[in-house]
C-alpha cells in the first residue's frame, strides 16, 4: 500500500515536471514569435537608415550571355586612335568615363522636390580629350562622325547648330559663369548609350564633358555642385527643363548600388543590390516621340498648378513632395480633372520610391515587384507619359515566369523600360519580348542585363 502511494507520489511529480517543462517550451515558442513579429514590423516600419547600408556587394563574377561589354579597354584605345586622326597626335591623352542611369522607381518626382530611386548602368559615354595652347574647345563625335563643335572660351559662349553641341556649350559656359577657369581643349565623345533610350545620355555627356574640362584645368568640384551645373547647363543650353535626378545619379552613383535620393536637399542612401537573386533587365522599345519635351514642359506646369490651388488650404506646402493624398482627394472638386491626376501619380509615387528602397533593402524582391507595376499603370493612367511600345513590353514581360516587377523608365514616350528580374528567367524574358514585341510593332527590342556601376571617373 506504502509502496503503490509512493509510486503514484513519483509519477505525480513526473507528471508535474512535464508539464512545467511543456509550459516552459511553449512559452519560449511563443516568445520567439513575438519577437520574430517584432522585428518584422519594426523593420518595416524604419525608413533606410544610412548605418543599415553595408558595403557594395561583389559583383565582379556576375557574367551572362546579355551582358554587353560597354567600352571595353580595346574600344578606348581604338577611340585614341580616332582621337589620334581627327586631332593630331601630341602631348598625353586623357580618359573620362560616366554612365548611363536607369530609375528603378520615382517617376516625374524630381521636379516636384520628391524622391527618385535611380542607379548607373553599363552603357556610359568616354570621353579622350587632351589640353590645347589656346582658348578654343573643339569636340567631335563617334555618334556624329562628320560633325565638330567647335568655340572660344574668351567669347560669350552661344547656342549653335548642331543640337548635340549644346550639352558642350552649356557646360563650358556654365562652369565659366560660375567663376571656374577652363582652358582649351580638344575632345572626342565615345558612346555606348542608345540616344534616345531614356537612359540619360544627354546627363553622360554633360557630366564627362564637365569633368575633363575641370581635369585639364586641373580643377575638381565636389559632386553635388558638378550635378546643378550640368543640369543648368541643360536646362540653358538643350532647352529641357529637367530635374536633378540624371545628373545626380552619373556623378554619386555607387557599384552595386541604386541610390534613394531626396532631391529636395540631396540626401542620398544607398540600397545594395543582390546579384545572386536579382538581375536588372533593360529593354529599349527603339522608339523616340518627338513630343517628348512639350509633354515634359506641360507636366512641369500641371504639377505647378496643382500646388498653387492646394496652397491657398495650405500655405505651407512648396511643391507636390509636401502634399498627402489626403489633401489631393480633398482639393479634387478645385482643380481640373486632369491636375488631380497629376497631383495624385506625383503624390503616389513619393512614397512608392520611398517603400520600394525598403523592400530592395529587405530583399523582398516580390513586393518591389508589385510597386515597380503600380507605378507603371500610374504613369500610363494618371501621369499619361507612357506609349502603346512601353505598356506592351511591361504586359509581355509580367507574363514571363520570374519576373518580379517591371514598368517603363525616365520621362516616357518612348526609350526603355526596366524589369527586375530572378536570373534563371532572364533568358526567356529576351526571348519572348524579341518574339512579341517584333510580331506586333514591326521592329527588335534591344533586351540587356546590367550591373550598377559607379559614378563618373577620370579613367586615366
Ligand atoms: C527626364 C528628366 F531629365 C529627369 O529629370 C526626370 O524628370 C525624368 O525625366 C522623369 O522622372 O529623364
Amino acid at each position: 500500500m506504502k509502496e503503490t502511494r509512493a509510486a503514484e507520489t513519483l509519477r505525480h511529480r513526473d507528471r508535474r515536471r512535464e508539464f512545467v517543462l511543456s509550459v516552459c517550451i511553449c512559452f519560449t515558442f511563443v516568445a520567439i514569435f513575438l519577437l520574430c513579429v517584432f522585428l518584422r514590423v519594426s523593420a518595416s516600419l524604419r525608413l533606410p537608415s544610412p548605418q543599415l547600408f553595408s558595403p557594395p556587394t561583389s559583383l565582379t563574377t556576375f557574367h551572362h550571355a546579355l551582358r554587353v561589354n560597354h567600352m571595353a579597354e580595346d574600344a578606348i584605345s581604338q577611340n585614341k586612335e580616332r582621337f589620334a586622326q581627327l586631332f593630331g597626335s601630341g602631348d598625353k591623352l586623357r580618359t573620362i568615363r560616366a554612365p548611363g542611369r536607369v530609375n528603378l522607381i520615382g517617376e516625374h518626382t524630381d521636379y516636384n522636390d520628391g524622391f527618385v530611386f535611380p542607379m548607373a548602368i553599363e552603357p556610359q559615354v568616354v570621353v579622350v580629350c587632351r589640353s590645347r595652347k589656346d582658348e578654343i574647345v573643339k569636340v567631335a563625335s563617334t555618334v556624329f562622325p562628320n560633325e565638330f563643335v567647335e568655340f572660344s572660351l574668351q567669347k560669350k559662349i552661344e547656342r549653335a547648330k548642331p543640337a548635340w553641341g549644346n550639352y558642350v556649350r552649356g557646360v563650358a559656359a556654365i562652369l565659366m559663369s560660375a567663376g571656374i577657369p577652363l582652358s582649351g581643349m580638344d575632345a572626342l565623345i565615345c558612346n555606348s548609350l542608345p540616344v534616345g533610350g531614356g537612359l540619360s545620355s544627354s546627363a553622360a555627356i554633360e557630366v564627362s564633358i564637365a569633368k575633363s574640362l575641370l581635369l585639364l584645368a586641373g580643377l575638381s568640384i565636389e559632386n553635388d555642385r558638378l550635378a546643378l551645373i550640368c543640369q543648368k547647363a541643360e536646362q540653358e543650353y538643350a532647352l529641357v527643363p529637367c530635374g536633378i535626378m540624371d545628373q545626380m545619379i552619373v556623378t554619386a552613383a555607387k557599384s552595386g548600388q541604386a541610390m534613394l535620393l531626396d532631391c529636395r536637399d540631396f540626401t542620398k542612401q544607398y540600397v545594395p543590390l543582390e546579384p545572386k537573386e536579382l538581375r536588372v533587365v533593360i529593354v529599349n522599345s527603339m522608339v523616340k516621340h518627338n513630343l517628348g519635351d512639350s509633354e515634359y514642359v506641360m507636366r512641369r506646369r500641371q504639377c505647378e498648378e496643382g500646388v498653387a490651388i492646394l496652397k491657398r488650404e495650405h500655405p505651407t506646402i512648396k511643391a507636390l513632395r509636401d502634399v498627402t493624398m489626403k489633401q489631393v482627394e480633398a482639393a479634387k472638386g478645385r482643380m481640373s480633372e486632369i491636375v488631380y491626376r497629376r497631383c495624385r501619380h506625383v503624390v503616389a509615387e513619393n512614397l512608392r520610391a520611398i517603400e520600394m528602397a525598403q523592400k530592395l533593402l529587405m530583399q523582398h524582391y516580390d513586393e518591389a515587384g508589385e510597386l515597380m507595376v503600380k507605378s507603371h499603370n500610374s504613369l500610363r493612367d494618371d501621369y499619361e507619359v507612357s506609349c502603346p511600345e512601353l505598356d506592351f513590353l511591361v504586359e509581355q514581360t509580367m507574363k514571363v515566369k520570374g519576373i518580379y516587377g517591371a514598368r517603363m523608365t525616365g520621362g516616357g514616350f518612348g526609350g526603355s523600360i526596366v524589369a527586375l528580374a530572378r536570373p534563371r528567367s532572364v533568358e526567356a524574358l529576351s526571348e519572348h519580348l524579341h518574339k512579341t514585341y517584333t510580331a506586333k510593332f514591326d521592329r527588335q527590342p534591344n533586351v540587356f542585363v546590367t550591373t550598377a556601376t559607379a559614378g563618373a571617373s577620370v579613367l586615366e
